[in-house]
C-alpha cells in the first residue's frame, strides 16, 4: 500500500498533500474527500486509495480501475469562485496534469473538452469535480483524478478507448514519485495561474487542446448537435456553430470527427 510516509517524502508543495489519508480499499475517494471537507479538511488534503469499489465518473458513469497499479485520488480545494467557472477550474486541472505528465512521465498527452486526457486518442487520466455549494458561494470543489499507470490489461469494454502511462511509454513508473510529481505541477499550475484570469487559463488549455475548428458532435442532455468548434468561453463553455446557430455548452461529450492530430498525439 502507498503509506502517507512514501507519499509525501521529499514532496515540495506548499498546500497539495501535505495532509494525505491513504486507503487499501474505499468506496469512492471523492466521497471521503468531500466529507472531509465538510469537516474543514485544509486546501491541499488529499486522499488516495489502492482500490475504488464505487469510483465515479461524470454523469453518473463509473470508473475502473485495477488496484495497486494507477493512481486514483483526490484533492480538496478552497478557491475563491463562484459556481459558474467550476469548468475554468476543470481546465486548469486538465493544463495542470497534462503538463505533470510532460514533465514527470515524458508522455505527450491532449485535452479534450470537457474534461478529458488523452494518448492517441485514448482515455488516459480522468477529472471529476465536484462542488460544495453555500448559496452562491463555493465552500470546497473535490477535484478527482484517476490516472492509469501501470495498467496493462483492461476490461473489454475500455480496451479500445483506454490508454495507460505503461503503454504509452513502454515501461513501469515509480507511482509514489509520480504522484509527488504531479501534485507539485497541479500545485503550480493552481497557485500561479489561476490569478492571471480565466481567459488565460482558457489560452492555456487550448494550447493542450487543438479543438478550434474541429468538426465535432456534441451530446448534451439527450440531444446530439453536429458542427464546427469556434472557441471556449471564458466560462469554459464550448461555443459550436451548428447549421441551427451557435451554441454554448456547459456539459455533455464531445467526439471529434476528424481526430488529427488526436490520433498521432503530436
Ligand atoms: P467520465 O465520465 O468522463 O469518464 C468515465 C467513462 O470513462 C466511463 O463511462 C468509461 O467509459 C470510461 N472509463 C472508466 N474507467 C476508465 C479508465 N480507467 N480509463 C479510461 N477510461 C475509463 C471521468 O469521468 C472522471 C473520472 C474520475 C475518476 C477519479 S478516481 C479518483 C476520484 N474518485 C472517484 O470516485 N472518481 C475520481
Amino acid at each position: 500500500m502507498l503509506s502517507p510516509e512514501i507519499l509525501r517524502d521529499g514532496l515540495e508543495t506548499k498546500t497539495f498533500g501535505r495532509k494525505v489519508y491513504s486507503f487499501e480499499t474505499i468506496d469512492s475517494t471523492n466521497s471521503c474527500a468531500r466529507a472531509l471537507a465538510a469537516c474543514w479538511a485544509e486546501e491541499g488534503t488529499v486522499v488516495l486509495s489502492e482500490e475504488q469499489t464505487a469510483g465515479r465518473g461524470r454523469l453518473g458513469r463509473s470508473w475502473s480501475s485495477s488496484p495497486s497499479e494507477n493512481l486514483t485520488f483526490s484533492i480538496v480545494l478552497r478557491p475563491q469562485i463562484t459556481p459558474d467557472v467550476m469548468n475554468i477550474l476543470s481546465l486548469l486541472v486538465a493544463v495542470g496534469i497534462a503538463r505533470g505528465l510532460k514533465e514527470h512521465a515524458g508522455v505527450h498527452v491532449l485535452c479534450k473538452w470537457p474534461n478529458d486526457i488523452l494518448f492517441r486518442r485514448r482515455k488516459l487520466a480522468g477529472i471529476l469535480l465536484e462542488g460544495a455549494l453555500s448559496g452562491d458561494r463555493v465552500e470546497s470543489v473535490i477535484v478527482g483524478i484517476g490516472l492509469n499507470v501501470n495498467q496493462q490489461i483492461f476490461p473489454e469494454d475500455l480496451q479500445a478507448r483506454a490508454t495507460s502511462l505503461a503503454l504509452a511509454s513502454g515501461h513501469y513508473y515509480d507511482r509514489p514519485k509520480l504522484f509527488k510529481g504531479i501534485l507539485t505541477t497541479l500545485e503550480d499550475e493552481y497557485l500561479t495561474q489561476a490569478g492571471l484570469g480565466f481567459k488565460h487559463v482558457v489560452d492555456r488549455w487550448l494550447e493542450h487542446a487543438p479543438m478550434i475548428g474541429k468538426r465535432i458532435t456534441v451530446d448534451s442532455n439527450g440531444a446530439e448537435i453536429e458542427g464546427t468548434v469556434r472557441g471556449i468561453t471564458d466560462s469554459g463553455g464550448l461555443v459550436v456553430a451548428s447549421q441551427t446557430g451557435e451554441h454554448t455548452f456547459l456539459a455533455g461529450d464531445v467526439t471529434i470527427l476528424d481526430m488529427e492530430p488526436y490520433a498521432s498525439g503530436d
